[in-house]
C-alpha cells in the first residue's frame, strides 16, 4: 500500500490558498512526510502505512497535514493574517477540521483550547505554516469553504482603479438608461420659429420634439398641423433641442 492520498479538506485548504494568493511561493509547500518524518509520529505520514498519532475508521492511506509556504506574495495578505483568521474560526467553533497549527515558533492546538504556546520543535516553522487536520471521517471529507476570501485586506492601487472604473461605467449605463424616461418628463414650451398661428406654441417633451422635427422634414408640416415655417425654422428647432438637452443634462446632474 504505497499509494497515499491527501484528505479532501486539506486539498480544499491548499486550493483556497491558491485562490487568494495565485502567485504565492510554493517552495516550502508539502504534504507527505520526507524520510525524517517517516521515523517519527507525524500527520505528514500516510495513516495506514506510516507512523501517525491516531488510527482512523477507514482503510484509506491518508495524509492528514500540509505545509504551506509563508510567502503569499500579496501586498496586504500575510500568512500571519491567515493563521490568526483560522484560529479565530477554530476558537469560535465555526471551524472543526483542524487539530493544530504551527507557525513561526508558535503552536495552537484544539486539545489546548487554541491557546498560543511556544513551539520548540527542530524546525521553527518560519518558512511555512503547518496545518494538521482531523481523523474523523466526516471532517476529513468536508470540502466546505475555509472562508479565506473573507480575510480583510487593504485595497491595492490596481484594486482601486478597477473599482473606480467599474462604478463609473455602471453609473454611466444607469444614467443612459434613465435618460429616455427623464426626457419624457421634461416639458418645455416650444414654438417653431417663424410660425405665427395660435397653435404654433406647444408643450413638448424631448421625444415629441424629435417626432415634430421628423414630421416637418417628411411631411412639410408640424404635428400640430401648422404649415412649414418659411425661414430659419430648422436652425430654431436645433436651438430649442439644445435648450431641452441642457435641461435634461442639468436634471441628471442633480
Ligand atoms: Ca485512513
Ligand atoms: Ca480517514
Ligand atoms: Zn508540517
Amino acid at each position: 500500500m504505497a499509494d497515499w492520498v491527501l484528505i479532501p479538506c486539506l486539498k480544499a485548504l491548499f486550493a483556497e490558498f491558491d485562490r487568494i494568493a495565485p502567485s504565492r511561493d510554493r517552495a516550502s509547500d508539502g504534504s507527505i512526510g520526507d524520510t525524517a518524518h517517516q521515523n517519527e509520529v507525524s500527520d505528514h505520514n500516510p495513516d495506514e502505512t506510516g507512523r501517525v498519532p491516531i488510527h482512523d475508521a477507514d482503510h484509506i492511506n491518508e495524509v492528514h497535514a500540509i505545509d504551506v509556504d509563508n510567502n503569499l506574495r500579496e501586498s496586504d495578505l500575510t500568512m500571519e493574517k491567515v493563521v490568526q483568521f483560522l484560529l479565530a474560526r477554530c476558537r469560535s467553533g465555526a471551524e472543526k477540521r483542524l487539530r493544530y497549527i504551527i507557525y513561526n515558533r508558535r503552536i495552537w492546538s484544539a486539545s489546548s483550547g487554541w491557546v498560543q504556546q511556544t513551539y520548540t520543535g527542530a524546525s521553527p516553522h518560519t518558512e511555512h505554516a503547518h496545518f494538521s487536520a482531523s481523523y474523523a471521517t466526516n471532517l476529513e471529507a468536508s470540502t466546505a469553504s475555509w472562508h479565506l476570501e473573507d480575510i480583510p485586506v487593504a485595497l491595492t492601487a490596481a484594486d482601486k482603479t478597477w473599482i473606480t472604473n467599474t462604478i463609473a461605467a455602471q453609473t454611466k449605463a444607469a444614467i443612459t438608461a434613465e435618460l429616455g424616461a427623464i426626457a419624457k418628463e421634461v416639458m418645455a414650451t416650444y414654438r417653431v420659429g417663424g410660425t405665427t398661428t395660435a397653435g404654433s406654441t406647444y408643450q413638448r417633451n424631448l421625444s415629441e420634439l424629435t417626432a415634430d422635427v421628423w414630421a416637418m422634414t417628411m411631411r412639410g408640416n408640424t404635428m400640430g398641423g401648422d404649415p412649414m415655417p418659411s425661414e430659419g425654422a430648422f436652425s430654431q428647432i436645433l436651438e430649442d433641442l439644445a435648450i431641452l438637452t441642457a435641461k435634461v443634462d442639468a436634471l441628471t446632474k442633480q
